[in-house]
C-alpha cells in the first residue's frame, strides 16, 4: 500500500438532540470529553475532540442537538451549529435508527442540503435494532435524499462500525499538518469541563422536572493545597426547582455532589472537595453574563504550540 501525506481538519457532528452525537465523541476519542443524557439538549457548547492518528489528525466538534431556539441561550446554541456547518471540512450527520424520522429529520436534511462540505451519513444506536436488515431501507431512505453521501451504521456504545467512520473521515479530510498538539483531547478548560459533569449528574438524578432549566458555573478552581477545591454553582429558574435539586433534607444535591465528586476524582486522579450551591435565576437562559460564564473556554495553546512557524498567518 501507498502511504499517503497525513490529513487533518475539522470533522462536525451534527444531528437531533439525543441522537448519539457526545456518545459517538467520546468513543472515537476513547476519552471522556463530552457529558451524555438521555435529555435532549443536553450539548449547549461545541465540544472539541481531537483524535490522532499515524494518518492524521481529526479535530471533532460536538454540537449542540438541532431544534428550535426559545431563548438566548438555545439561540446561540442553534448560531454554533450553522457556523460550524460553513467552517468545517466534513459533517457527520447523525439519524438516530431507534425514532421515526419525522419533520425534526426532514428540517436538518434541509439544514444540510445547501452547505459545501462533504456530507457522512451516520446512522446510530444500531443495537437497538431488532433484525440487521432493517437497516437496508433506512441506508437506502437516507440515500434518496442524499445520493452523493456515504451513509455508515454505528452503535458508539457498542464500538461497532467505528473503524469504517474514521476511515471515511480521514479519506473526506484534506492533506496537511496536525492543527494542534499531538498530546491534547479537548481543549475546553477543566473549570468547564467540571461544570459539565455535575450538570450531567444533575440530569441523571433528577427526571424529567428540570432538563432545560439547570445551568452550572465554576466559580472556584483552586489547586494550591494537596486538596482540589472546587466550588460550583447550580442555576434553576424557580423556587420549586430549587427545591428539587436540593431534595428532601439536601438528599439530591448531596448524591450529585457526591457523584460528581467520584468520577471528578477518577478522571483527574486527585483528591477534590466539591462545593454546590443553588441560586434561583428566572431569566438566566437569557441573561449574557451568566451565559458567557457558562463558555467552554479554551486551554493556554501556546506553551505547547511554542512560536508559529513562519511563512504562515
Ligand atoms: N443503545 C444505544 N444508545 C445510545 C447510543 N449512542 C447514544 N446512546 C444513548 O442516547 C442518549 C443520548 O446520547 P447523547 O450522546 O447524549 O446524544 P446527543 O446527540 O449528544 O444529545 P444532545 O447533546 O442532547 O443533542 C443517551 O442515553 C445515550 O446513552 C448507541 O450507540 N446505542
Ligand atoms: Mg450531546
Amino acid at each position: 500500500m501507498v502511504s499517503s501525506d497525513p490529513r487533518s481538519g475539522y470533522v462536525a457532528l451534527v444531528g437531533r438532540p439525543n441522537a448519539g452525537k457526545s456518545t459517538l465523541l467520546n468513543a472515537l476519542i476513547g476519552d471522556k470529553v463530552a457529558i451524555v443524557s438521555d435529555k435532549p439538549q443536553t450539548t449547549r457548547n461545541r465540544i472539541i475532540g481531537i483524535l490522532n492518528e499515524e494518518r492524521g489528525q481529526a479535530v471533532f466538534l460536538d454540537l449542540p442537538g438541532v431544534h428550535k431556539p426559545l431563548h438566548r441561550m438555545n439561540a446561540r446554541m442553534m448560531q454554533e451549529v450553522r457556523s460550524a456547518l460553513e467552517e468545517v471540512d466534513v459533517i457527520l450527520h447523525l439519524v438516530d435508527t431507534s425514532i421515526s424520522w419525522g419533520r425534526g429529520e426532514a428540517y436538518l436534511f434541509n439544514l444540510l442540503e445547501p452547505v459545501r462540505p462533504p456530507v457522512v451519513g451516520v446512522l446510530t444506536k444500531i443495537d437497538l435494532m431488532r433484525a440487521k436488515q432493517d437497516l437496508l431501507p433506512l441506508i437506502s431512505r437516507y440515500q434518496e435524499r442524499r445520493p452523493e453521501s456515504p451513509v455508515v451504521p454505528i452503535s458508539a456504545l457498542e464500538g461497532d462500525g467505528l473503524g469504517g467512520l474514521a476511515g471515511e473521515v480521514f479519506t473526506l479530510l484534506p492533506e496537511g499538518p496536525p492543527l494542534y498538539p499531538l498530546d491534547l483531547v479537548s481543549t475546553q478548560t477543566e473549570r468547564f469541563f467540571v461544570a459539565e459533569v455535575v450538570r450531567e449528574k444533575l440530569l441523571h438524578k433528577t427526571r424529567n422536572e428540570l432538563p432545560y432549566t439547570t445551568g452550572v458555573v465554576v466559580d472556584l478552581f483552586d489547586e494550591s493545597d494537596n486538596l482540589l477545591h472546587l466550588e460550583a454553582v447550580i442555576y434553576v429558574e424557580r423556587k420549586s426547582q430549587k427545591g428539587i435539586v436540593i431534595g428532601k433534607g439536601g438528599s439530591m444535591i448531596r448524591a450529585v455532589g457526591q457523584e460528581a465528586r467520584e468520577e471528578l476524582e477518577r478522571i483527574f486522579g486527585a483528591k477534590i472537595y466539591l462545593g454546590l450551591r443553588v441560586k434561583v435565576h428566572p431569566r438566566w437562559r437569557d441573561d449574557p453574563k451568566v451565559l458567557l460564564e457558562m463558555e467552554p473556554g479554551r486551554v493556554d495553546l501556546s506553551e505547547s504550540l511554542g512560536d508559529p512557524p513562519e511563512n504562515e498567518s
